[in-house]
């Protein structure tokens, strides 16, 4: 019975050992994948800021991918000249009758009473399951052993109407290994503003960090396009690639694609957010200013009191003089 006994705690801690050991060997793989951020060419740096990537020349072809299933919603990009944010554009457009299958951030959409619409949909690394659709960039191309520490600036343009295209109105940006496993602890979402009316000819401005050795090589900007789509779904520009503070100044990706750095930037949704504010305080201190101020009325009221009170003064002196004279 002892025997037995000793025998199973023998498997047991077998087991663990080799549950252990396995558990060590995926976490040594996870390691393997994180390379050091660095750059195959020092000169492909600046330290003047100017965007990566800024659609101005037909050169941004060869620096964007299609995702892995794109072509299951006839994903699209071209040049777009009449709707930018600064010179000229990116815009993607969908051509499909209906995408199956989940997306890779099906299972953090929730509906309105905030219960989540995919309570099935795969976890995030079961990418097989799901339906990759939109755009990529890759570090390679831009010198760049990986996307690790890098922040993404860009700009972007949703409207009412091409949003209504996309899974829960949104499309969605975040860093992922080479076999489209999301990296990225949380996905960025963009979504229509609602801050402003003008959604139609306005860009909105938008920040991707991404976390330092989590083993990122690309960036995906991922369009669940959802029913049947024959039209644009988001417009970019001017995307800028910087590099951790370690870089020291030289810490901007250089353009390659043809900056036209004299065309005039338009200003964001969120720029206009903020003059909207400062129009309202600017406002408020106006008004407070002038109900310091003694408003005029008021010396004018005093003055004819003042002017009344001689009147009668001397009216008086006059009546009383009459009186003893
Ligand atoms: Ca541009």
């Amino acid at each position: 019975m002892f025997l037995k006994k000793l025998l199973c705690a023998a498997a047991a801690s077998m087991m663990m050992l080799s549950v252990t050991a396995a558990a060590v060997s995926a976490d040594d793989e996870e390691e393997s994948k994180a390379v050091p951020l660095e750059v195959s060419d020092q000169a492909l740096l600046t330290s003047v800021k100017e965007p990566a990537l800024s659609f101005d020349s037909d050169k941004f072809d060869s620096y964007l991918h299609l995702t892995r299933d794109a072509d299951k919603a006839g994903i699209s990009f071209a040049q777009d000249k009449d709707t930018y944010y600064q010179g000229n554009s990116l815009k993607v457009k969908a051509d499909t009758s209906g995408v199956e299958g989940y997306f890779p951030n099906s299972g953090i959409v929730k509906d309105a009473d905030n219960n989540q619409l995919y309570p099935d949909a795969p976890e995030a690394d079961e990418t097989d399951k799901m339906s990759i659709i939109g755009i990529e960039l890759h570090c390679e191309d831009f010198g760049l052993t990986t996307f690790d520490g890098c922040t993404f600036q860009y700009t972007y343009r949703l409207t009412e109407k091409d949003s209504s295209a996309l899974l829960d109105g949104s499309a969605w940006v975040y860093a992922a290994d080479a076999d489209d496993v999301r990296v990225s602890s949380m996905p960025q979402q963009l979504k229509v503003s609602t801050t402003i009316d003008d959604n139609v000819s306005q860009y909105q401005s938008a920040l991707l960090s991404v976390a330092p050795e989590i083993g990122s090589s690309k960036v995906i900007f991922e369009l669940p396009t959802v029913g049947a789509v024959k039209e644009d779904v988001i417009y970019l520009d001017n995307i800028t690639i910087i590099l951790p503070e370690s870089f020291g100044d030289e810490k901007f990706v250089k353009n390659v694609d043809g900056y036209n750095a004299n065309a005039e930037a338009k200003a964001t949704v969120d720029e206009i957010k903020i003059s909207k504010k400062l129009d309202v305080e600017d406002a408020t201190k106006s008004v407070e200013k002038t109900s310091n101020k003694t408003s005029p009325v008021v010396f004018v009221i005093i003055g004819v009191a003042v002017v009344a009170v001689a009147v009668a003064g001397v009216i008086i002196f006059k009546k009383l003089r009459n009186r003893f004279y």
